[in-house]
């Protein structure tokens, strides 16, 4: 059996998914997403120029060896651009194999652990009052958990993942007036003297069993990511995401030393060295690492086994820019894994999106269930990918009120 052909698509309803389709000798095909939010056309360059040649005429049985092939064979190893590149493959060989094996994914990995798997979702408000309205409409739809952001009273501009103004709707993480990002200022002192408190009002008003999040997006100094870890204590957060930025991971032990709040990292790492250290001194509760970024089905399943091992669960990343092709081999894996936390999931289902990636996989009650189709159980509508091109956008950039570059 041989791969005969692959192309890649650049594109998609409000989003530049990269979908890598991947076709064989025998007419079997098989999908994958090597979408890197707000660079797309640098993996679907990397797949086009290097890959996809090297990629013709192998055995798409192989998949062990041809991750390899491209891994180390690629000397300069690792990145996000190569990794989600490799990550697009390997999804689409794990497809095909379901296919030829007629099984789910999840059948593959070991079958099933669980039914539903809980899922968190973005709520966001301008203010607290605008918040707790957007986490009601959450639990009232049935969701168990939520992730919350607030805007911060006196912040010069909007921060991560908050609206400018109430309603605005539309992607407040990439701006798609160009190749120039917007500026968000950002002042620490206001969000220390704010969020511990907004925090623990949202428990009060919905009570013990709703699991809150909350992502500080990478913004603290690991002394304040301390202090707030540990003042937050008493809202029994399901998790603290990102405290601080993820290349210092001493930081975390810092965290840790300190407080007893549940971590998450990973969503900027791209393979498991990168997530071992924190993993084996056992210094973070949940990897966040996602499918795409971190080379694939393959590797993010050597990266779950290892945290398996160390009482750290999986929160796979599912930003909206994650197409429902690599969003579906997370919910493989999540049926599966033994260690499986929560997955994040915006809802992706607008009627353009369905009409783009069918599939019968299904949220329901906060919770997620594949379907019994064959492999990752989502197609691919070429005639449907003509309609949209890509269009450059940003991630904005942060700066202090003095000038000074931030980390977004
Ligand atoms: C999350 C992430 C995202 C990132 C985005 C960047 O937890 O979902 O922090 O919101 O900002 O993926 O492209
Ligand atoms: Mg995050």
């Amino acid at each position: 059996m041989k791969i005969s052909d692959a192309k890649v698509f650049v594109g998609g309803p409000g989003k530049n998914y990269v979908t890598l389709k991947i076709m064989t000798d025998q007419g079997v095909y098989g999908l994958g997403d090597a979408t890197l939010n707000n660079r797309e056309t640098l993996p679907a360059a990397y797949l086009q120029d290097y890959l996809i040649p090297n990629l013709i005429g192998m055995d798409p049985r192989n998949s062990e060896d041809i991750w390899q092939f491209f891994y180390r064979g690629a000397y300069f190893r690792r990145g996000p651009i190569s990794m989600a590149a490799f990550g697009a493959i390997d999804m689409a060989l794990w497809d095909i194999k379901g296919k030829l094996a007629n099984m789910p994914l999840y059948q593959l990995f070991g079958g099933k652990s669980r039914d539903g798997a809980m899922v968190y979702a973005h709520s966001t408000g301008v203010d607290l009052p605008d918040l707790m309205d957007s986490v009601e409409s959450y639990v009232e739809q049935g969701y168990k958990a939520v992730r919350v952001q607030c805007g911060i009273p006196g912040m010069p501009t909007a921060s991560y993942a908050v609206p400018e103004e109430k309603n605005a709707g539309g992607d407040y993480i990439t701006d798609f007036s160009g190749i120039r990002p917007k500026t968000e200022i950002w002042d620490t002192d206001r969000y220390m003297r704010f969020m511990p408190g907004a925090l623990a009002e949202i428990r009060d008003r919905f009570g013990p069993d709703l699991k809150i999040l909350h992502d500080v997006h990478h913004r603290l100094l690991p002394r304040e990511a301390a202090e707030l870890a540990k003042a937050v204590e008493p809202v029994g957060l399901y998790w603290l995401e990102d405290p601080t930025p993820a290349e210092d991971q001493d930081a975390i032990r810092l965290i840790r030393q300190h407080s007893t709040t549940p971590l998450a990292i990973g969503e900027v790492f791209n393979s498991i060295w990168e997530c071992n250290k924190l993993i084996e001194n056992e210094l973070i509760d949940f990897i966040r690492i996602a499918v795409t970024y971190a080379g694939g089905i393959t590797h993010a399943k050597r990266v779950v086994d290892l945290a398996g091992q160390h009482h750290v669960r999986t929160g796979f990343h599912g930003a909206p820019s994650h197409s429902p092709i690599s969003m579906a081999a997370q919910h493989h894996l999540n049926a599966w894994a033994p260690n499986f936390g929560i997955q994040e999931y915006l809802v992706l289902g607008t009627p353009e999106c369905d009409a783009l990636f069918p599939s019968e996989h299904k949220m329901r009650d906060g919770l997620f269930y594949v379907s019994e189709a064959p492999g990752l159980g989502v197609d691919f509508d070429e005639t449907e990918a003509k309609r949209y091109e890509y269009k450059p956008g940003s991630h904005p950039v942060v700066r202090l009120e003095d000038g000074t570059l931030w980390n977004y």
